[in-house]
């Protein structure tokens, strides 16, 4: 009886609820835009939607913040270059629990709110996934109630959008915020002053040296508040993204001697260090903007710490490593280490070695990268002219360890050579990071063994305790209760909800792995959400694909180690084995790529046009039936991904083993049952273990292997490219005119790196070594396809075995190892 009526107590709660939310609605759309709901325009719609609940989000946040202002827990401070958030409304209203609420209140009025929400621009303020992982650390550190801001740039325009013109890559701006945004808040009160430039002069003051800044010119630096909702609780944390204005609106006397131009010039120099990201991924740009802008809000967010701490504790600073974590993601905010000395040094009258200790049991740093090119190095003269006094700093804290290593080793001046953080007048961003915190990481286990025991091995005997791993992951909420709906509903109605929040429990979903009607719903789950994926296609390629076929997916950013063309060389193959044998036995298959390229990476845009031209001969040519398409979709992001992954069969992790420090799209795939086909590389390894070897495709070198040929230089592509004849036949095929018969001459540059090496070595990432293993691979794929009670098995083991890599635990592993919150 009780329980009878709960439930009527609740439906007319639910009643009253939908009610209010429609009245703020209708109210909202009349005041902002003078229009009834039937008169607005679907943008109209959004706008006001997203307002109603960014009113509800903002509610809460006051009372997180006044709670947690009452409380002196230690909080984390996380600062990186990018945050690649995605949408806002759908996450946010699952994160309140009043998503099915909206979208009952949408149909009753009439609006479809899946259109509504393809309004929302996808803030693109990151590259890949160094990005998106800060984004899911943020989601879970708000979910786990952990005092958590995030700190990075409030960029104008995103990464560049991509369009595809003629199978050639054209990059778009992307001005996100030209309709303005709900989601944010400006705190124009908390400006911080950022100094470039100048020079330092030393006085003496009562016997101590005093270094004063001089000559810099200064540009202010304006926070924007973005909210972070958890999921299931109260708990409100906030992104802190810095602005750059100038200091003086226009300098009014320049405007009055009649430099007008003049004054806008110097307002425009300001304001162009928060204009545009980088839209470089893995490969640093040298230029003097880029330094500009780390050292911009890496100073600006060090202050705000700083003079809140003093705020709360007073100028006590002993404490504030027991008070304040700041972590780095890579090395692009690494100036907050000789920027924290600064203050302490310069504004708290602190001495080297007390600002030294305070300084090093701040600050945890991780590396996302192997590559030896990839890594950070700024040349002195720059970061001498642009940073005077964080030069003489970093000069110093250089100085200091190099006599360390020096004691340690006396002697052995080539190890105090390779360990500097100033060599060869550059400065060595790595090294600054190690020297500077207490705690180091790699992004997965293979990742951080290699670190430790290659990358920066004399740094690891040197600081045994320094090293250790955390595994990346990823949020549940956004890739598997909010991209893929038919599945989380399905999980949750046999184990439970629990799993959302608590990603062990996924193990639940294992005992029904030989469930047949788990299995057949499955299928129908996995066939809906390729049927939606088809019809994108269809709109925005103008191809028809079908849904019963193998939807095979490579989506992450092009790079050559990450190896698209290793895949469509593949792709190739099977098109070559089609047209000799009308009967060769395969599942249809149709092959899916996103990518965008760095505008100045001319190989990597050399593949787009590869895969395009493959693609167009194809998909085009009557006399495979259909057996193989190839579809490239534009401008890749992550609400495509949202789209894409749950749409996908087969993951594409195949990177160079030993390059690719992690991979989190991996576990994206996985945690929506698609089978990986993958290489021993980065979080890969791990998969493999969590699932076992029956539950993926494993192919190919492994680091251990890559790394010999590395050093022996005994590699010989073009001894394998002699002795297999189908991959002599696919190589030859871009530059003698069977893709492309007007212009062979495109691929030439890729055939040559694959066979001689541009100036370097040939195949430096091993295609040609691969083919083969990568081939048969593939044909394991084909034939357990064709089997769906095995295929859905491994699915369903693949989902019960994801739990790990949630972002939720590699954040409880942060804290266990490292912040110690709580
Ligand atoms: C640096 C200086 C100047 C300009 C650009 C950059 C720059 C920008 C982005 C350097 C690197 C990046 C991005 C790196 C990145 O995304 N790394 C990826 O991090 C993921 C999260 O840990 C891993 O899963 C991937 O394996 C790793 O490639």
């Amino acid at each position: 009886m009780t329980k009878v009526l709960g439930g009527i107590a609740l439906i007319e709660k639910k009643t009253e609820e939908k009610k209010a939310f429609r009245i703020a609605l209708e109210t909202k759309i009349q005041r902002m835009f003078g229009r009834t709901i039937r008169g607005a325009s679907q943008e109209q719609i959004f706008q006001a939607i997203s307002q109603v609940v960014a009113d509800l989000v903002k509610e809460r946040w006051a009372y997180s913040r006044e709670l947690r202002s009452s409380h002196s827990e230690k909080e984390v401070y996380y600062l990186s270059m990018e945050f690649l958030m995605g949408r806002a409304l759908s996450n946010n209203l699952i994160n309140l629990g009043i998503q099915d609420l909206v979208m009952e209140v949408c149909e009753d009025l009439n609006i479809k709110f899946t259109d509504v929400e393809e309004v929302e621009p996808d803030p693109g303020l990151g590259n890949g996934g160094l990005g998106r992982l800060a984004a899911c650390f943020m989601d879970s550190l708000a979910t786990l109630g952990f005092k958590a801001t995030g700190c990075g740039i409030r960029y104008e325009y995103g990464l560049f959008k991509q369009k595809i013109i003629d199978g050639f890559q054209a990059e778009v701006p992307d001005p996100w915020l030209e309709n303005g945004t709900s989601w944010e808040i400006a705190l124009p009160e908390e400006t911080e002053i950022v100094k470039f430039g100048g020079f330092v002069e030393i006085v003496e003051e009562e016997g101590r040296s005093v270094y004063e800044h001089k000559g810099y010119q200064s540009v202010r630096a304006v926070p924007y508040e973005v909210p972070i909702l958890g999921y299931g609780t109260k708990n409100v944390n906030s992104l802190r993204l810095w602005a750059a204005r100038a200091t003086k609106h226009l300098d009014m006397s320049l405007f009055g001697q009649g430099k007008y131009l003049d004054a806008l010039e110097e307002k425009e120099l300001a304001e162009v260090i928060s204009k545009v990201l980088y839209p470089d991924d893995n490969h640093p740009e040298g230029k003097a903007l880029r330094l500009k802008q780390q050292y911009f809000f890496v100073s600006a967010s060090i202050q705000g710490i700083v003079r809140k701490y003093r705020k709360q504790y007073g100028p006590n600073f002993k404490d504030f490593p027991s008070r304040v974590s700041i972590h780095i993601n890579d090395t692009h905010p690494a100036l907050g280490i000789p920027e924290l000395m600064r203050i302490l040094l310069d504004e708290e009258g602190l001495n080297w070695d007390q600002a030294w200790e305070i300084t090093t049991n701040t600050f945890a740093y991780t590396n996302h990268t192997i590559m030896e090119e990839a890594l950070e190095k700024w040349p002195e003269s720059l970061f001498r002219d642009l940073l005077p006094r964080l030069w003489d700093i970093v000069y110093e804290i250089n100085e200091r360890f190099c006599a360390e290593i020096w004691k340690r080793y006396p002697g052995d001046w080539e190890k105090t050579a390779r360990m500097s953080i100033i060599a060869n007048h550059e400065v060595k961003m790595a090294h600054l990071c190690i020297v500077g915190s207490f705690s180091v990481n790699g992004v997965a286990q293979l990742h951080s063994n290699i670190l430790r025991e290659q990358v920066f091995q004399e740094f690891a005997e040197f600081f045994p305790n320094k090293f250790t791993n955390v595994t990346n992951g990823v949020t549940f909420r956004r890739f598997l209760l909010n991209a893929n709906k038919g599945l989380s509903d399905l999980i949750s109605d046999r184990i439970g909800t629990d799993w959302v929040t608590d990603s062990c429990e996924l193990a639940k979903f294992l005992e029904y792995q030989d469930c047949s009607t788990t299995k057949n719903a499955l299928v129908k789950i996995r066939y809906n959400n390729k049927l939606k994926l088809a019809e994108y296609i269809k709109e925005h390629n103008k191809i028809i694909v079908d849904p019963q076929s193998i939807f095979d997916v490579h989506i992450k950013r092009l790079h050559e180690y990450k190896r698209q063309l290793l895949n469509v060389l593949h792709i190739m193959y099977l098109y070559n084995r089609l047209l000799d044998d009308p009967n060769f036995d395969m599942h249809p298959r149709t092959f899916i790529f996103g990518a965008k390229a760095a505008p100045g990476y001319s190989t990597a845009k050399k593949i787009i046009k590869l895969i395009h031209d493959v693609g167009e001969r194809i998909n085009n040519d009557p006399s495979i039936n259909d057996r193989l398409k190839v579809v490239f979709l534009e401008n890749y992001r992550v609400s495509l991904a949202e789209t894409i992954i749950p749409a996908s069969d087969v993951s594409e992790q195949i990177s160079t083993a030993g390059k690719e420090a992690s991979g989190t799209g991996n576990m994206k795939f996985m945690l929506n049952g698609a089978l990986t086909i993958g290489t021993l590389d980065g979080a890969n390894v791990e998969i493999d273990e969590a699932v076992g070897r029956d539950n993926i495709f494993i192919f190919g070198l492994t680091a251990a292997q890559t790394s010999q040929f590395y050093m022996d230089g005994s590699y010989r592509p073009y001894d394998v490219y002699l002795s297999d004849p189908y991959l002599k036949q696919v190589l030859d095929q871009p530059v003698n005119g069977f893709v492309n018969a007007q212009h062979p001459e495109l691929f030439q540059e890729l055939y040559n790196g694959l066979l001689q090496g541009n100036g370097g070595m040939a195949d430096p990432y091993f295609v040609l070594k691969d083919f083969a293993s990568y081939r048969e691979a593939h044909e394991e794929v084909d034939k357990q396809y064709q089997d769906p009670k095995l295929w859905w098995k491994k699915a369903i083991i693949n989902i019960g075995n994801a739990g790990f890599f949630s972002s939720d635990r590699s954040i409880m592993d942060y804290n266990e190892r490292i912040w110690k919150l709580r």
